[in-house]
């Protein structure tokens, strides 16, 4: 298959990662010069997209290892537990949606990151414009640091916020990975995969987050390489059948950022709001854009919940004692996005994440 991509984008590295461990075989090449056709088959312009052998386009990557997790089921990433399958999807939902401004913030931030992310990109995104290269450069660098710095509520009251979700997510994890060798058994699940995204793209190739980790966090840096390798493993590849206690620092860090950030975030677009502020732990938040897709994202896991018995949801809900995890059962924030309303992603038109 052909994944269009970019090697420095926060989706396609979690795609390549799960695709490398499947091994399923695929072949990447850079989309951007033909925009028009990438809207009209799949949506939006975005990346990773998959063009299949069948001719059909995915895009979206956690519907689209869903699908593909159907039609290659031998090395499952979801655990076969449903109570450990709903952790793993909302670790998930976090990899995807809540360290995302971190990672861009620190890309776009630092100079040694801007300057050497901006060549990268400009040349992996931006061939097909007649400019020289330094403009197309310093185009990048306009467009990232605007959309996805300042605009997504990062000033210098919100910056030490912004640079402590790196950390917890590592503290979180580390806690995990004291225990076993990937966060929920003896092979990657899904929370691996989606935090791939955000710990092998950003975190472990910008020169300023790899030096943190590398230096400070080394089990981290341990941890991206061995999931990263994990398709060559042989051996035991279970994945836990019960929800392991050394996950609740990160469920906790979950709650107070990412779930937060869902409730906030599905009030202002119930409103018709453009933008919306939020209390996360120490931080206030302002000028943040609302997102529809993120009220999807919501909507997907409050399913998820409900498509459990009785017992697991009581279950899942030990696991999550925190104030804030009743965004996933109750319903009282209305999440109604009317996007994808008959679940066809990843073979549907894409929305972008952020406006
Ligand atoms: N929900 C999508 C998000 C994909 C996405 O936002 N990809 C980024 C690159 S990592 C992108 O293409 N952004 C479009 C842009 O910058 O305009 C997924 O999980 O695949």
């Amino acid at each position: 298959m052909k994944v269009w991509g970019v090697s420095v984008s926060y989706y396609t590295g979690k795609l390549e990662a799960y695709l490398r461990y499947k091994g399923i075989a695929y072949e990447m090449q850079h989309p951007f010069a033909d925009q028009a056709r990438i809207r009209k088959l799949a949506g939006a312009v975005q990346v990773p997209i998959v063009e299949r052998e069948d001719g059909r386009f995915m895009s979206d990557s956690t519907p689209t290892i869903q699908q593909l997790e159907r039609e290659f089921p031998a090395r499952p990433v979801f655990p076969s537990n449903p109570v450990v399958r709903f952790i793993a999807l909302l670790i998930e939902d976090y990899a995807d949606e809540w360290l995302w401004r971190s990672a861009m913030y620190y890309r776009w931030s630092y100079e040694h990151d801007r300057e050497l992310l901006s060549r990268i990109l400009a040349d992996e995104v931006t061939t097909h414009l007649p400019l020289p290269r330094f403009v197309r450069r310093y185009l990048v660098k306009r467009r990232q640091r605007t959309r996805f710095v300042l605009q997504d509520g990062v000033t210098d009251q919100t910056r030490p916020h912004v640079e402590a979700g790196f950390f917890n997510a590592m503290d979180g994890m580390l806690a995990m990975l004291k225990n076993r060798p990937y966060l929920l058994g003896q092979t990657p699940s899904i929370a691996d995969i989606g935090l791939m995204g955000p710990m092998l793209r950003h975190f472990g190739q910008d020169p300023t987050p790899a030096a943190i980790m590398r230096n400070e966090w080394p089990a981290i840096a341990e941890w991206v390489a061995r999931v990263w390798n994990a398709g060559t493993m042989s051996g035991d590849t279970s994945l836990l059948e019960t929800v392991p206690a050394d996950a609740a620092l990160l469920l906790k860090e979950i709650a107070e950022t990412h779930i937060v950030q869902l409730r906030e975030n599905a009030l202002a677009y119930g409103r018709g709001q453009r933008t919306f502020e939020m209390q996360a732990q120490d931080c206030h938040y302002q000028n943040l854009p609302v997102s529809r897709y993120r009220v999807y994202c919501l909507e997907r896991l409050r399913e998820e919940f409900h498509a459990l018995s009785p017992d697991q949801q009581a279950d899942v809900r030990s696991h999550l004692p925190q104030a804030e995890y009743a965004l996933l059962w109750e319903a009282d924030v209305a999440a109604t996005s009317l996007y994808d309303v008959d679940r066809q992603a990843p073979f549907n038109k894409a929305i972008n994440v952020l406006p």
